[in-house]
């Protein structure tokens, strides 16, 4: 990729040929072939020093698990910006963890924004603190559940923010009618056959009223997020045609 356009992203990990799962697929990989994202990726074991490759050590203070150590990561890091070429040097750091800030719309968009930035995703019980006082902006978490690492986070967010790059999406999936864009769950969608165990489409979307058929939807969209997300719901402005579309 030019080093002038697209999203230039790195991620820290142990595990890169995950990340496959992103970019051979889908709408991220069409976005790869596209150019509007280039994926470096780095492995910190690369960056061992001792002869077996060891990038986790024995907590101090004792306890389960192993711990990622710093100038392990700090290594691991350097060689991300480097990967990133002119962009590298002024890459914010984001690290995948539970203990971070959980993942909306409005963080996606935000790192969607940015020319560059790398992910850290940890393994093990997590990364040495220091490691993350001194290079790491921001810790994102993508919900209160426990995963196994930090990858899956990682290409959650990932994920997201590449849909939300200009273009990534073609028209029959835009992204302003992307749920969560308005702050409203998606309506039901139904293809054919018009009968299915006894349930009918609903009229509506077969009698060709696009005026109705997109009154119908915004009517569904409003009480699905009224019943299913409160929280959701509490958030919204809504207009009086939309107070009236609650209330029928
Ligand atoms: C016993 C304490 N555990 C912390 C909740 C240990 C632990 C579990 C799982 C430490 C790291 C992990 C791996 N998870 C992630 O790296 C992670 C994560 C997650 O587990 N849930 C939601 N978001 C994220 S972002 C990174």
């Amino acid at each position: 990729m030019s080093d002038t356009t697209g999203l230039a992203l790195a991620v820290v990990t142990l595990f890169p040929e995950m990340f496959g799962a992103l970019t051979n697929w889908g709408v991220t990989g069409r976005a790869k072939e596209q150019g509007r994202y280039d994926l470096a990726l780095v492995n910190p074991r690369e960056f061992a020093t001792d002869r077996h490759g060891t990038v986790d050590d024995r907590p101090y203070g004792g306890g389960p698990g192993m711990v990622m150590k710093a100038p392990i990561m700090e290594a691991a890091l350097t060689g991300a910006r480097s990967a990133l070429g002119p962009k590298g040097s002024a890459a914010p750091v984001v690290a995948m963890s539970p203990q971070g800030r959980r993942l909306d719309d409005a963080l996606v968009m935000e790192l969607a924004q940015l020319p560059s930035f790398i992910v850290v995703a940890g393994r093990y019980e997590g990364i040495d603190e220091r490691f993350l006082d001194a290079f790491v902006d921001r810790e994102i978490s993508v919900g209160d559940f426990v995963v196994s690492g930090g990858e899956l986070p990682a290409m959650l967010l990932l994920d997201a923010v590449i849909r939300r790059l200009p273009g990534a999406l073609g028209h029959s999936d835009s992204a302003e009618e992307d749920s969560f864009a308005d702050g409203l769950l998606d309506c039901p969608h139904y293809t054919r056959p018009e009968e299915y165990h006894g349930q009918r489409v609903p009229q509506v979307l077969l009698s060709g009223d696009h005026g109705e058929i997109a009154r119908w939807r915004r009517q569904q969209s409003l009480k699905r997020t009224a019943e299913r997300r409160p929280d959701l719901m509490a958030e919204l402005v809504l207009s009086e045609q939309d107070n009236a579309l609650l209330e029928e």
